[in-house]
């Protein structure tokens, strides 16, 4: 019998050892998706439920090495990056991407973790800006991190935060401003910009729950595997949503009731699986 197709991604991020964030996530969202993940690390990070312990960037010539070999060996059908670390970490994805791949680049743009540890330094930043973010399909800072990337005032208002962050895109690629950071208790609103310059807002109902770790990283690698399937950015996009809105409904709670989003929750064993505590 013949083995069946699957589409393939490649996530580039760094490692969560609790598995709820990074690459892990990504990974997991991909196979909710049914698509084949493959992943290269620009770091492992030792993380418990409420902080990042440690974190050891792979060298940028390692790096290197783990994205090309993907990109030689398999049919790679969209691209996502997450933490990258540093400026050669940064410097590293751009030349290996533009190089190899065709692929639509999904950029989600990780400064900090949510215990608020830096996970890409300041020059990084700049050279996400100057080398990566030019190549983007997809762009998905959330509120602060378009702020900070745009050197924008911190009252500028959504629409001018996605026509700033349009022109690091060149205007070529699409901006999602996350809205989960904003201060409506019933909606989670996106905003939209499509390359065109049209604007449209993406709503869905606010989760109320503590367990949310994870939910960019989810948010932008479903957007990425939407992409691995032929999906238009568009359609992608609105997809993710009502993706990562169901995972924050499954969302898991691990410790003290807070956990990763639930991107496999379609595949829970009737009854918990036995599980009763
Ligand atoms: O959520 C962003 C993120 C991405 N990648 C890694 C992380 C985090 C947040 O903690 O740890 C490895």
């Amino acid at each position: 019998m013949n083995a069946r197709h699957q589409r393939i991604a490649l996530t580039i991020g760094g490692s969560d050892s609790s598995a709820q964030a990074g690459v892990q996530a990504d990974l997991r969202t991909f196979a909710a998706y049914d698509v084949h993940g493959l992943c290269a690390f620009t770091a492992l990070t030792i993380q418990d439920h409420e902080q990042v312990i440690h974190t050891d960037p792979v060298s940028p010539a390692l790096l290197t090495q783990q994205i090309e070999s993907m990109l030689r060996a398999f049919p790679v059908r969209a691209v996502k990056t997450g933490m990258l670390v540093s400026a050669s970490h940064v410097e590293a994805v751009s030349a290996a991407f533009t190089s190899l791949s065709k692929a639509p680049l999904v950029v989600d743009p990780v400064l900090c973790a949510t215990s608020g540890a830096r996970l890409l330094d300041e020059e990084g930043e700049t050279m996400l800006v100057e080398r990566l973010l030019p190549h983007a399909a997809v762009f998905t800072p959330n509120l602060p991190e378009a702020i900070q990337l745009t050197s924008s005032p911190p009252d500028a208002s959504p629409t001018e935060l996605a026509t700033a962050c349009a022109k690091l895109l060149n205007d070529t690629g699409i901006v999602v401003l996350k809205g989960g950071h904003n201060d409506d208790p019933e909606l989670s609103t996106d905003l939209v910009r499509l390359p065109n310059g049209v604007l449209f807002k993406l709503d869905a109902p606010r989760i109320q729950t503590s367990a949310t770790r994870g939910t960019g990283c989810t948010f932008a690698a479903a957007i990425a595997a939407g992409l691995a399937h032929g999906l238009t950015v568009d359609v992608a996009t609105r997809k993710a949503k009502r993706f990562i809105t169901d995972a924050l409904k499954h969302s898991v709670a691990l410790r003290n009731g807070r956990g990763p989003v639930g991107q496999l929750w379609s595949l829970q064993m009737p009854d918990n699986g036995g599980c009763t505590s």
